[in-house]
């Protein structure tokens, strides 16, 4: 039983997903990551999805260009998916953007935006769902909002 459930599409996605693993270890969030192909995979993808709600809490996927891996789980799991769009090659993650984010009513992606820093945010969108019944993570949540602070006055200091 993890809380959090990463998945993405290729291992060519690692590159912007190590982003999410960096901050979940970084909040102390308990996950497990995943290479589950939609177009390659399928049936792996749907056994997934079908049983994701007896080991996790939340669901981040990433994915590029034809994107589908999302919304694909989204449309078989009860629990949350935080969707990420993958820099592609030739449309540079517009469509991975657009694939994942037009999801039809009543199956949403919280989607969120292309490449590092969509990546850490959903790191942190998780970690925040996770933390309503998480004394703990709510604390470590607030200690990374006050780093983040420290080191964004720090970085100005110096100006003059
Ligand atoms: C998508 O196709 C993956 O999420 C990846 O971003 C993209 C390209 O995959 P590879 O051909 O690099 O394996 O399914």
């Amino acid at each position: 039983m993890h809380d959090v459930a990463i998945v993405m599409g290729s291992i060519s996605d690692l590159k912007i997903m190590q982003n999410t693993i960096d901050v979940l270890n970084e909040l102390g969030v308990s996950f497990e990551t995943k290479v589950i192909s939609a177009h390659r995979m399928p049936h792996e993808m749907l056994d997934f999805a079908n049983h994701a709600h007896e080991n996790y809490q939340v669901i981040i996927a990433g994915a590029g260009g034809a994107a589908h891996l999302p919304g694909m789980i989204a449309s078989s799991t009860t629990l949350p998916v935080i969707g990420v769009p993958v820099p592609s090659k030739y449309l540079k993650g517009m469509d991975s953007l657009l694939s994942i984010v037009q999801m039809p009513a009543g199956v949403p992606v919280a989607t969120v935006s292309i490449g590092e820093a969509g990546a850490k945010n959903a790191a942190i969108l998780a970690t925040k769902i996770c933390a309503l019944n998480n004394p703990t993570y709510q604390n470590n949540l607030s200690a990374y909002v006050q780093a983040m602070h420290d080191k964004s006055v720090e970085s100005g200091k110096d100006l003059g």
